[in-house]
C-alpha cells in the first residue's frame, strides 16, 4: 500500500507527464515541501550564527533558492554543494515511493501509526549518529528517507481534518503517545456523497479527536480494509471502491480531500522544519550547515592519498610544502579548503584515514608522514584511493602520490565505479617513471631504481582519464613545481569547460566557450611530444613555443605535463592538437555557473516516475538524465550532448525544463562507448548575445552497460547481526558465468557468491552478507560496491550502496566479577588440602546481563547458580586442591562482550582485609559473623 504519487509525491501519475513537472500554482509535492523546509531551516541557522558571531545578516528575497540562501549564509561558493545536498535528500525522499510502495508504514497508510513513527525515530537517531561522526552523506540519505513518511502523515491521516494547524511533535519522539489512534474495529468513514468527499469522516471521530488514516491497495480482491475504515482514495486505490467509498488523501487539489491540500502541505513543511530543527539541535549549527553542504571557504576538500614507502621521502616533502603553502595562503579566503582528507598507504599498511576540518590537525598529520618500509615494488595504492573516494564529498578532486605500481590492481573496476558514482576527479602524481623507461630502452639491464614500468603506469593513466584527471609523470626533482596544479585546483567555483583524451594519439580539433562569468582559464595537457595551435575568439593564434604570447599569459612544462594560463577573452576558442602519442586535454575556469548531473531510470513499480541510478545506465536503450544548474537563478539549459570519449560521435538529448533550475534530458539511445556529458546554456534570455552562452562539461567519463545490477536492503546496519543485501543481475546480452565482486570500505567481513550463471537476456539473484563487529560505533558510514562482470570481462556494471551503522546495543563491556570470599586450609602437603572461592558475577546497571560463566583455567570443581534475590547476579563457588593455585573464569554477557577473571590462592590469607565499598551492608554483616578469619576479600582481576 502506498501513497498515491501525486501531490505529496514527486511524480505525476497517470497523466503521462514525467518527473517534477510542477508549474507555479500547482499542488505541492515532496520535492517542494522538502526544499522549502530545508531552505527555511538553513536561513534560520545562518541568521542565528550571524547573531552569535556579531555579523550582519540579510534575509534573501522570497522565494528562497539555494543560491540566495548560500549567499545570505556568507558562503556563495557553497551554492553548488548546497543544491547537491538538497537534491540528494529529495531523491532519497522520493525513492521511498518507488522502493517501498507497498509498505504502508512508510506512508502512514492503513493506520500504521506506530510503524510509521518507528521508521522516523529510528532513522532520526541514525541521522544524528552520522552527523556526530561527520558522515554527512549518510546523514542526508537517512534524512531523505524519514522525511517521506513524516510528510505523508499530513496527507494520508485525518490530522488536518481534526483541526490541527501545527505538526504532530510526537512523530519525532519515541517516548510519547502519537495520539488517540482508532481501534481496528472502530468505523471512521462513511461513503462519499458521489464525488463530494468533504464530509466522509464520521462526526464522532472528529469530535473525539480520533486519529485514523486511509487504507490503500491496488488489488481489490485482497483488500485488507476492515469494515467502516476510510480509504486513501484516487484512481488506483481499489479499497476506495469498497464501502465506505471514496478517500481522504490530500496529495493534490484533485484528491478526495484536495480542498485541504494546501493546509496539509503547509503543516508538512512545518513538520519538516521541526525535524530539521531537532537535527540541528543535536548536531550544532556549523555541523548542520555542513550536512547541508554549506561551509566556510571553498566548500571543497583538499584530499591526498600518499604512498609512504621508503623511496617516497622527496614526494612526502613536496606534499608537506604544498599543504603548508595552501593552508597559509588561503586561510580566511574563499579558496580555503573546507575539509582535509589524508589516506596514507604502505605495504601492507593502509591509513589511518584523517578527515578533519581543522587545518592544524591536517598539517600535523602530514608532518607526521615519513617514508619507510615497502619491501617489494608494488603498493596498496588502489586500496588507499578506494578509501578516499568513499569518504570524500561528491565532486571532489583527489591527488595520489606514488612511485610504484599498484599491488591491488583487482580493485581497478571498484575504484572506477566509485569515480563514476561520486564524479570525483583523480590526479596521479607519479614520480620517476621516466627514468625507468629510458633505462629499459637503452639497455635491458636490471632495474636499479624503484619505479613504475610504463605498462604499469597505464593503470593510473586509465583511472585518471576515466575521472577527468591527470596522470602527471615527473621526476622527483620536478614534483614540487608540478604541485601548482593542486594549488590551482583548490580554487573555489572551479568548472570544467572541456575535457578530452585521445589514446592512441591523433591530430584533432577541440573547441570551448569562455563566457563572461568565467575567469582564470587554465589548460592542462598531459602527453609526450604534444604540439598544438591555440586560436582565440578573435582569430588570433599561438603555437606551443613554451612561452607566453598573445593568448597565453604563462606556461609551465614538466615531465609529461603542461599547464597554460590563458588571457581572459570571451567567446569561442579552438585548440588544434597534433600528436601521435596519447594525450589528454582539459580546460577549466572559475565561474559561479555549474551543473549537477544524475542518471535516472523510470520506476519499475506501479507508479510512473524517476529514480536516481546508483549504477551504470543501460546501454543501447533510451535513457534519462537530470541536469540541475547551480550558482544561477537566471540561466537555462539549451543543449545536452553525450559525447564519445575518444572520438566525436555525439548523442543529443531532448531537454525538458522542470522549473527551479532542473532539466530533464531524454536520449534515444545510451551510447555503448564511454562518453562525457556536455551542457550548453544561456544566462538569461534578455541578453542573448554570444557572451551569455556558456558551456560546461562533466569531467567524469561515463559508461553504459548491457548488465543491470540492482540491490535493495535496509539502509541501517546493526552491528553484531549479519546484514543481508539481496541483489540481482540482469543481462540484455549474452549469458554465461558472471563474476561477482563485493567490496566494502570498512573491510567488514562479507560473504557473497563469486559467480552467477545467467542465461542470455535473463537475470539471477544473490546476496551479500556483511558482518560488522559489535563494537562498530553508531554513525559509521559503510559503502558497499557490488560488481558483476560479463564473461570475458568486456562489460561490467555495479551498484554502489551506502549504509549507516546504528548500534542498538549500548552495552560494550563485559561482566564484572567480585570476589566475596576465599577460604583455604592449605598445608605443606598441598594434595591433602583444598582452597575455595566465592565470586559474584554481574553485568552492571546498563548491561544486558550475564549469559555464561565457564572455567577457563583451574582443575577444581565449579558451581554456578543465580543469586536467590537478584536475577542480575550470578554466584560462583569454586573449590580446588591446594596444588592447583590458579583459576580463571570466562564470563560473557548477552551481547557477547567477554571478560575473564583471574584468581590465585593467597598463600597467607590475612584476616578480612579490605572491603569493597560496593558491598551491601548485609554482606558486611555476614562476613562479620563468619568463623574466625581465614578469608580475604579482594576485587577480582578483570583482564
Ligand atoms: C521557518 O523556520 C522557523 C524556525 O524554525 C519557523 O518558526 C518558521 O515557521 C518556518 N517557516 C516556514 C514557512 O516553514
Ligand atoms: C583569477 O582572476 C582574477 C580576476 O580575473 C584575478 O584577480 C586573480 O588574480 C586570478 N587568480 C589566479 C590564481 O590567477
Ligand atoms: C547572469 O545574468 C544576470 C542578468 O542577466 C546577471 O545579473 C548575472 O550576474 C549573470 N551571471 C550569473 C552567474 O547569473
Ligand atoms: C552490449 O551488447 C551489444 C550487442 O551485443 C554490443 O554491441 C555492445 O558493445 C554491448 N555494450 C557494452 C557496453 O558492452
Ligand atoms: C559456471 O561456473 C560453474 C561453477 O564454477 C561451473 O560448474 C559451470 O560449468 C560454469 N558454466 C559455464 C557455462 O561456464
Ligand atoms: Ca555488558
Amino acid at each position: 500500500m502506498s501513497s498515491e504519487l501525486t501531490v505529496l509525491c514527486f511524480l505525476l501519475l497517470h497523466t503521462g507527464s514525467l518527473g517534477f513537472g510542477i508549474l507555479p500554482g500547482d499542488a505541492l509535492n515532496h520535492l517542494e515541501i522538502t526544499e522549502n523546509a530545508i531552505l527555511n531551516a538553513t536561513v534560520q541557522v545562518c541568521r542565528s550564527l550571524a547573531q552569535a558571531e556579531g555579523t550582519d545578516f540579510t534575509f534573501p528575497p522570497q522565494p528562497f533558492t539555494a543560491k540566495t540562501v548560500a549567499a545570505a549564509c556568507n558562503a556563495p561558493q557553497s551554492s553548488k554543494t548546497f543544491r547537491q545536498a538538497i537534491l540528494f535528500i529529495i531523491f532519497r525522499n522520493v525513492r521511498v515511493d518507488l522502493r517501498h510502495a507497498f509498505n504502508a508504514s512508510f506512508h502512514f497508510d492503513d493506520e500504521m501509526f506506530v510503524g510509521g513513527r518507528k521508521i522516523i525515530t529510528d532513522g532520526l537517531r541514525a541521522v544524528k549518529a552520522s552527523n556526530q561522526q561527520e558522515n554527512f552523506k549518510a546523514a542526508r540519505q537517512q534524512l531523505g528517507e524519514i522525511l517521506h513518511p513524516l510528510q505523508d502523515f499530513y496527507s494520508h491521516s485525518n490530522w488536518v481534518e481534526l483541526g490541527n494547524k501545527r505538526p504532530n511533535a510526537n512523530l519525532i519522539r519515541s517516548d510519547s503517545s502519537i495520539g488517540n489512534i482508532a481501534d481496528r474495529s472502530r468505523a471512521t468513514c462513511r461513503n462519499c456523497d458521489g464525488d463530494d468527499c468533504t464530509n466522509n469522516i464520521l462526526e464522532d471521530v472528529i469530535e473525539e479527536k480520533v486519529l485514523t488514516s486511509g487504507y490503500f491497495d491496488v488489488v481489490p480482491l485482497f483488500s485488507t480494509k476492515p469494515a467502516g475504515k476510510c480509504s486513501h482514495g484516487g484512481a488506483i486505490d481499489q479499497t476506495s471502491k469498497i464501502e465506505p467509498k471514496g478517500g481522504i488523501n490530500k496529495d493534490t487539489f484533485s484528491s478526495s480531500h484536495g480542498h485541504l491540500h494546501i493546509q496539509a502541505a503547509n503543516v508538512a513543511i512545518a513538520a519538516t522544519n521541526e525535524l530539521l530543527e531537532d537535527v540541528r539541535g543535536a548536531a550544532g549549527d556549523r555541523p548542520f550547515l555542513q550536512m547541508m553542504g554549506i561551509s566556510k571557504g571553498s566548500s571543497k576538500a583538499l584530499c591526498f592519498v600518499v604512498d609512504t614507502t621508503k623511496s617516497m621521502s622527496d614526494d612526502i616533502d613536496a606534499v608537506k610544502t604544498v599543504t603548508s603553502s595552501i593552508i597559509n595562503s588561503k586561510k580566511g579566503t574563499e579558496d580555503e579548503p573546507s575539509l582535509y582528507i589524508l589516506v596514507s598507504f604502505n605495504d601492507p599498511g593502509l591509513g589511518p584515514l584523517i578527515k578533519t576540518t581543522d587545518p592544524k590537525v591536517f598539517m600535523d598529520a602530514i608532518n607526521a608522514l615519513s617514508a619507510s618500509g615497502g619491501g617489494d615494488e608494488a603498493e596498496l595504492s588502489l586500496s588507499g584511493l578506494q578509501l578516499a573516494l568513499t569518504c570524500a564529498p561528491l565532486n571532489s578532486e583527489i591527488f595520489l602520490f606514488t612511485d610504484a605500481p599498484a599491488k591491488d590492481r583487482q580493485l581497478k573496476s571498484t575504484v572506477r565505479a566509485l569515480i563514476e558514482r561520486t564524479q570525483t576527479v583523480v590526479n596521479f602524481m607519479i614520480t620517476d617513471s621516466i627514468v625507468i623507461n629510458r633505462r629499459r630502452r637503452s639497455d635491458n639491464s636490471q632495474r636499479q631504481h624503484r619505479g613504475i614500468p610504463a605498462s604499469d603506469a597505464q593503470l593510473y593513466r586509465d583511472l585518471a582519464r576515466a575521472s577527468g584527471g591527470q596522470a602527471i609523470e615527473v621526476s622527483k626533482s620536478e614534483l614540487l613545481e608540478a604541485t601548482s596544479i593542486i594549488t590551482d585546483s583548490s580554487r573555489s567555483s572551479l568548472v570544467t569547460l572541456l575535457q578530452a583524451a585521445r589514446s592512441p594519439g591523433r591530430a584533432d580539433n577541440f573547441s570551448f566557450i569562455v563566457d563572461e562569468t568565467v575567469t582564470n582559464v587554465t589548460v592542462y595537457i598531459t602527453g609526450r611530444s604534444v604540439s598544438f595551435t591555440l586560436i582565440g575568439p578573435t582569430g588570433e593564434s599561438q603555437e606551443n613555443t613554451g612561452t607566453a604570447g598573445p593568448l597565453i599569459t604563462a606556461v609551465q612544462s614538466l615531465g609529461n605535463f603542461m599547464t597554460l594560463w590563458l588571457k581572459k577573452l570571451v567567446g569561442r576558442w579552438e585548440m588544434r592538437m597534433e600528436s601521435t602519442n596519447p594525450y589528454t586535454l582539459k580546460v577549466v575556469g572559475q565561474s559561479p555557473i555549474d551543473f549537477l548531473l544524475d542518471f535516472l531510470e523510470p520506476s519499475k513499480g506501479p507508479f510512473t516516475g524517476f529514480d536516481a541510478l546508483d549504477s551504470r545506465p543501460r546501454a543501447g536503450f533510451n535513457g534519462s538524465l537530470l541536469v540541475s544548474l547551480t550558482g544561477t537563478d537566471t540561466a537555462t539549459v539549451t543543449e545536452v550532448l553525450l559525447i564519445e570519449s575518444g572520438g566525436s560521435d555525439e548523442i543529443k538529448g531532448v531537454v525538458e525544463p522542470q522549473g527551479g533550475g532542473n532539466f530533464l534530458v531524454h536520449v534515444e539511445m545510451m551510447p555503448s562507448v564511454e562518453f562525457v556529458v556536455r551542457v550548453k546554456g544561456q544566462n538569461g534570455t534578455a541578453t542573448p548575445g554570444a557572451s551569455a552562452v556558456f558551456q560546461r562539461q562533466s569531467p567524469t567519463n561515463f559508461k553504459a552497460s548491457n548488465l543491470t545490477v540492482t540491490a535493495d536492503s535496509n539502509s541501517i546496519l546493526v552491528p553484531g547481526t549479519p546484514f543481508s543485501v539481496p541483489f540481482s543481475v540482469t543481462t540484455s546480452g549474452t549469458g554465461g558465468n558472471f563474476t561477482i565482486r563485493a567490496t566494502n570500505n570498512q573491510l567488514f567481513n562479507s560473504t557473497f557468491p563469486t559467480s552467477l550463471f545467467l542465461e542470455a537476456g535473463n537475470s539471477a539473484n544473490g546476496t551479500v552478507t556483511l558482518s560488522a563487529a559489535l563494537n562498530t560505533p553508531s554513525g559509521t558510514d559503510v559503502t558497499l560496491t557490488i560488481e558483476a562482470e560479463a564473461p570475458g570481462g568486456a562489460d561490467t556494471n555495479y551498484v554502489v550502496l551506502r549504509f549507516s551503522v546504528f548500534n542498538t546495543v549500548t552495552d560494550f563491556s563485559g561482566p564484572v566479577c567480585q570476589l566475596l570470599s576465599q577460604q583455604s586450609n592449605c598445608s605443606d602437603n598441598c594434595s591433602s588440602s583444598t582452597w575455595s572461592l566465592s565470586i559474584q558475577v554481574s553485568d552492571g546497571a546498563d548491561g544486558t546481563g550475564v549469559a555464561s560463566v565457564s572455567l577457563k583455567q583451574g582443575s577444581g570443581t565449579i558451581n554456578i547458580s543465580p543469586a536467590a534475590d537478584n536475577e542480575n547476579i550470578t554466584l560462583v563457588s569454586y573449590s580446588a586442591s591446594c596444588c592447583s593455585p590458579d583459576m580463571e573464569l570466562l564470563v560473557v554477557d548477552r551481547v557477547g562482550n567477554e571478560a575473564s577473571c583471574f584468581y590465585t590462592r593467597d598463600p597467607n590469607p590475612p584476616a578480612a582485609q579490605s572491603l569493597s565499598r560496593k558491598l551491601s551492608q548485609s554482606i558486611l554483616f555476614l562476613l562479620n559473623v563468619m568463623a574466625l578469619g581465614l578469608y580475604s576479600l579482594t576485587e577480582g582481576v578483570v583482564q
